[in-house]
């Protein structure tokens, strides 16, 4: 009997890339619909770094209000030194992230108080190499490639102990070659990015079986042509960036199906209000757009989009500005 696989059927036809569109739908994104400005108060922070990150490869972060942005975020850093998702909530390291990336994009890192992130970012590391992702303990993988990313990001990698960092991501390694949230989880595409990225910047990619790890991330691919993030899944557009990223770092990227995944990726646009759902016809947001586009930079395709930074999430050429060389394998 032939394994079951999960798929959609693409449309019969799929939009050119629609950039103006997309600008537009993240340019007024929460400011037409109170109701979506509300549900999405609790991941403002990622939220903005998504939007600004799509705005800036489109070449529009001019458009944005940086002043408003930068003040935004001096206001939800907290005593802790953490940054919060919005003003008047708790700080967590997923947002001081974002708000960071956003600092680096915007060259305006001397806006809020460094030496108090860093702080906030060394108490979260564990005995076991681990990070919690606030004071409250829960403890995912996700938070260590956080924690790493930010402080390397602000040059101040010396301030935790990078080897129990690694040390507790390998314990992540399940016998496919991916990685999970934590010891014995399941494989998922977008812990594999976590992992990568944070052996990336550490100099460690020597320590994951490339070969192993890319056949797992290429069987992601589905005859729709898009990828999901684990075994008998449906694609969503954002594995194009979980997967893509990974498999670029990796130095295979050419083992994915590159016409097929971009007409997916086409496929997954509004063609009338602008930007990206998970998969066709589905509601689109910023998270989904910021990832059709990273894909198709990604995937060298020949539309006017700066490069991404497969490590970082963030333009290529703000990582050069900070001279930051995450590494690749050949
Ligand atoms: C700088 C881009 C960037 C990220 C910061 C937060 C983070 C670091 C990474 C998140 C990685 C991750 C876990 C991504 C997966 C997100 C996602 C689509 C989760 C959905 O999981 P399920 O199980 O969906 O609900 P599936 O697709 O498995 O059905
Ligand atoms: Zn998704």
């Amino acid at each position: 009997m032939p394994a079951l696989k999960h798929d959609i059927e693409l449309p019969a036809s799929v939009p050119e890339l629609l950039l103006e569109k997309h600008a537009n739908f993240l340019l007024s994104y929460g400011t037409e619909d109170e109701y979506v400005y509300c549900m999405t108060e609790h991941m403002r922070m990622s939220g903005m770094y998504w939007g600004l990150t799509a705005l800036d490869m489109m070449g529009k972060l001019e458009q944005t209000n940086r002043n408003e942005v930068l003040e935004f975020i001096v206001h939800c850093q907290t005593e802790s030194g953490g940054i919060a998702a919005s003003l008047q909530h708790d700080p967590h390291i997923l947002y001081t992230l974002s708000a960071v990336q956003i600092l680096c994009i915007y060259d305006a890192l001397d806006t809020i108080d460094i030496e108090k992130v860093v702080k906030y970012v060394k108490e979260r590391q564990q005995p076991d190499g681990s990070f919690t992702g606030d004071i409250w303990g829960e403890v995912d993988m996700r938070f260590s490639f956080c924690a790493v990313a930010t402080l390397s990001l602000l040059n101040r990698l010396d301030a935790i102990d990078v080897d129990k960092a690694v040390e507790f991501v390998m314990k992540c390694m399940n016998f496919d070659g991916g990685f999970g949230s934590k010891p014995g989880a399941e494989s998922h595409a977008g812990m594999i990015y976590c992992s990568i990225g944070l052996l990336s910047i550490t100099g460690n990619l020597h320590l994951v079986d490339a070969d192993q790890l890319s056949w797992w991330l290429c069987e992601r691919q589905l005859p729709s042509g898009g990828l999901n993030g684990r075994p008998e899944k449906l694609p969503d557009v954002c594995y194009s960036w979980w997967v893509l990223s990974a498999l670029t770092i990796l130095g295979r990227l050419h083992w994915v199906n590159k016409e097929q995944l971009v007409k997916f990726v086409l496929a997954c646009q509004d063609a009338e209000s602008g930007g990206f759902s998970d998969r066709p016809g589905d509601i689109a947001d910023p998270f989904h757009t910021l990832f059709g586009l990273t894909a198709l930079s990604l995937l060298n395709t020949d539309y006017p989009l700066k490069k991404i930074n497969p490590t970082y999430c963030m333009p290529e050429y703000v990582i050069q500005r900070l001279h930051l060389k995450p590494s690749r394998l050949d």
